[in-house]
């Protein structure tokens, strides 16, 4: 046991030192930061959250600490954006849809079945377009630093099985608080009403809406399949999330301590992916143990919704500017001939 505790306490001791000379030659100050964040801590979200907690904290010698704090304590995303705009939170990470009222090239990523499978999303969101939209988000006083993955949005409800568009008509659907998810689901035939996501469950329990579309996880995380007995596998659209810092607050921090955070975000998101696309293949199965009816929305009825949004197609465009739109095309019309 002696020898044993003696070879522990050398290798943490050597591990403390190398920490610490890497540390040393940086331009690191102690730092707290208040990482927000919409879903539960068992989530998706709240995995990654921790994973990107850990890595900075490391990276720092334990310099920077994250306080991770889920479940909306901190607000829901609007608020979020807001406190990190004027200064009063340091970080966050959030639905990408709920930016359009501050940077309106954010809607490219709602155009419903712009994206159609893992490749194009990582692709694009990593790729020129994704950091010109992130850049943009600067002179509104916020620093975009990773997309990760929300995943592609699925519809669930109380009252009836959806196997075409028709049988939206009457449905009071949530939507996210964005423009472009209410004209889609308004021109689709549903009764479409905006809502922060933080009142969401009780929402859909006391029937005030009935239903609303996310991706498999947070069906899951969220327990909505408590108060949900439909789900359409629609994959209408792929929402990212944005993990973001305060501008006001990050023109304050060292080159290196910017580093750190970036490189972790970086990190994170890796995980992320993976975990949230592990999670999402296995969660049909999941959904229906949990008792949820389950059907798939046929590619035919897919193409009657997409025919019928051509108009919510030529809002975004106009939205996002046809350069972008036309960029956006050119780049997923090369992905798939390959
Ligand atoms: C929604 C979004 C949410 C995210 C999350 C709170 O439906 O998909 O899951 O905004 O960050 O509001």
């Amino acid at each position: 046991p002696t020898l044993l505790r003696r070879t522990l306490v050398a290798a943490a001791s050597a591990a403390l030192l190398s920490a610490s000379f890497a540390t040393l030659a940086q331009d690191i100050k102690p730092r707290l930061i208040r990482f927000g964040y919409g879903l539960n801590e068992q989530s998706n979200q709240g995995r990654a959250a921790k994973v990107f907690a850990d890595a900075v904290e490391k990276a720092s010698g334990g310099k920077m600490k994250v306080r991770a704090i889920g479940a909306s304590a901190l607000g829901p995303d609007v608020q979020m954006q807001n406190s990190l705009i004027g200064g009063a939170q340091e970080m966050m990470v959030g639905s990408t849809a709920t930016l359009v009222g501050i940077t309106k090239e954010m809607a490219l990523w709602d155009t419903p079945f712009l994206i159609s499978n893992a490749k194009e999303a990582d692709t694009l969101l990593d790729g020129p377009i994704g950091d010109k939209i992130r850049a943009k988000l600067q002179d509104k006083g916020l620093v975009g630093l990773a997309y990760w993955e929300n995943g592609f949005r699925n519809l669930t409800n109380s009252k009836r099985a959806i196997t075409k568009m028709e049988d939206l008509g009457g449905i009071k659907l949530r939507v996210m608080q964005n423009n472009v998810f209410l004209e889609s689901f308004k021109t689709l035939g549903a009764n479409a009403v905006p809502m922060a996501f933080s009142e969401l469950f009780s929402a859909l329990e006391t029937n005030t809406v009935d239903g609303q579309e996310n991706p498999f996880n947070t069906i899951l995380s969220s327990k909505f399949y408590e108060v949900q007995k439909y789900m359409t596998v629609t994959n209408h659209v792929y929402s990212p999330w944005i993990v973001m810092a305060s501008k006001k607050w990050w023109d304050q921090l060292s080159k290196d301590e910017q580093k750190i955070l970036s490189d972790a975000a970086i990190a994170s998101r890796d995980f992320e992916r993976k975990d949230t696309r592990d999670e999402a293949s296995r969660a049909v199965a999941d959904l229906k143990a949990k008792g949820m009816q389950v059907n798939e929305l046929s590619p035919a009825e897919a193409g009657r919704m997409r025919d019928k949004l051509t108009r919510v197609y030529a809002l975004i465009g106009a939205d996002v500017g046809m350069d972008l739109w036309n960029e956006t095309q050119a780049e997923l019309a090369k992905l798939r001939k390959k």
